[in-house]
């Protein structure tokens, strides 16, 4: 087991890292920067290391400067956390390079899944479900217009080298193609400097359902339920629940098999979750794999009792997983809403600021993940994410109620958040009865 574990993050993440790390028994070495001086993670690490300017580039993304930092403290091995470098494969070999041991999935099982249009052919191989389409990258526009005719409109286009909605383009119609290409190419060449464009059939008013998954070096890969983020706007997911309530027991068993089948296929060990779209008629399809620890890790940790940052930390250090399929047993209904300093009034624009006075919920079977405290500055340069409220209740009906319990005793004074706007969703009568999509947020009016 490691000694000594660095933290290549921020925040709330940062925290529960370094929660994990001490649970293990491992000491902790925190790298801030200049605008984190303050920030919690700082303080409470064993160690604090400055690596830069506030920009990320200057820090939280500097690579040298982490590799540097695990030297000087002797890190033996570097958790990433979310965003930042935790899907770079440049950077895990990198550390493979300086011997600093990656807690994530190896270089070439990022590199597997990150190219979309090569994945799904893997994934096909593999028996996994995806959405129909072209058989990988399609080279012409001629092309693109066949197929488009093959597939049937609507259509989508998606970059190859594109994830997390970026590069991608619908065409209801032929008369849409065109520009529908031209603007994703153009995308996808400005964000990830390779312009490859793959098709596929447009899945309508899906729900967004992911499976959690577990990976040793040893090859024993086992699913930890779901988790339903179908309540996003902007890819930026508001509210996640599991069980998501279009589950039953068969469709939680046929996708978990196939996340593990996503996994093994590409050599994939540590945490990761499998992205699926789920239709009307319940088909589901791969969309693609989550090389790191989600934000929304802790509602699996609440519907399992498994600490998701352990098994991480163990399985880094070479440890066989400590459960099998059958020992995974799902309790409850989980329910996680993100607290963000943004103003739902103008178009969710981010409000950092000082907190001037904070009350956090608390009691029976809710969780709380923050960094913030009380006279903290949240500094303008990061995401707007402040904090992460989890409550499990018996069954969906109790978590909601419980929610707006917590949620109406969060107190914060200073800066404007999305609490009331968190609670406003919680009434609605769709999210009341589990009845709501990946366009949801988009069609309602809200506030
Ligand atoms: C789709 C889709 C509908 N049909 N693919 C967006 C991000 C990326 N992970 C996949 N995305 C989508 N792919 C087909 N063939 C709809 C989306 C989509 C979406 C997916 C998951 C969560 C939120 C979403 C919001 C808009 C569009």
């Amino acid at each position: 087991m490691f000694n000594k574990i660095l933290i290549a993050n921020r925040g709330e993440i940062a925290i529960r890292i370094i929660r994990a790390c001490r649970e293990l028994g491992i000491s902790t070495v925190a790298v801030y920067s200049e605008a984190d001086k303050t920030a919690l993670h700082a303080q409470i690490a064993d160690e604090a290391i400055c690596i830069g300017p506030a920009p990320s580039k200057d820090s939280y993304l500097n690579t040298k400067a982490l590799l540097a930092a695990c030297e000087v403290t002797g890190a033996q091995a570097i958790h990433p956390g979310f965003g930042f470098l935790s899907e770079n494969s440049s950077f895990v070999r990198l550390c493979d390079k300086c011997g600093i041991k990656f807690i994530g999935p190896s270089a070439d099982a990022m590199d597997a899944m990150g190219d979309k249009a090569n994945a799904k052919q893997s994934m096909i191989k593999a028996g996994v479900p995806v959405v129909p389409g072209s058989d990988g990258i399609v080279e012409s526009y001629e092309q693109t217009e066949v197929i488009a005719e093959r597939i049937g409109y609507p259509v989508m286009v998606k970059a190859s080298a594109g994830g997390g909605g970026r590069g991608i383009r619908l065409a209801e119609k032929p008369s849409e193609l065109e520009s529908a290409v031209i603007a994703a190419k153009q995308e996808a060449m400005s964000c990830f400097g390779n312009d490859d464009i793959y098709l596929e059939k447009f899945i309508v008013n899906p729900r967004h359902v992911e499976i959690q998954i577990l990976a040793d070096e040893q090859g024993n890969t086992i699913y930890l339920g779901e988790r339903d983020c179908s309540l996003q706007r902007r890819h930026q997911k508001v509210l996640e629940e599991s069980p998501s309530p279009i589950m039953t027991p068969d469709l939680r068993r046929r996708m978990g098999e196939a996340a593990v089948r996503a996994a093994k296929a590409c050599g994939y060990a540590n945490a990761g979750t499998a992205e699926f779209l789920v239709d009307k008629d319940l088909n589901f399809y791969f969309m693609e794999m989550n090389a790191r620890i989600q934000v929304e890790h802790p509602v699996t940790e609440m519907v399992t009792g498994i600490d998701l940052l352990k098994a991480q930390i163990n399985i880094a250090a070479g440890l066989p997983l400590e459960y099998s399929q059958s020992d995974i047993e799902l309790n409850g209904h989980v329910i996680e809403c993100r607290v963000n300093a943004e103003d739902p009034a103008h178009g969710f624009r981010p409000c950092p600021g000082k907190i001037k006075s904070i009350h956090m919920p608390g009691g029976f079977g809710v969780r709380i993940d923050t960094a913030v405290y009380q006279g903290y500055e949240i500094p303008p340069y990061y995401d707007s994410m402040i904090a992460k409220v989890l409550v499990k209740g018996r069954d969906r009906k109790e978590a909601i109620q419980k929610m707006k319990v917590a949620l109406g005793e969060f107190l914060i004074e200073g800066i404007t958040t999305n609490i009331d706007f968190q609670l406003e969703l919680l009434r609605d009568e769709d999210v009341e009865n589990g009845n709501v999509d990946i366009e949801f947020l988009n069609r309602k009016k809200f506030g």
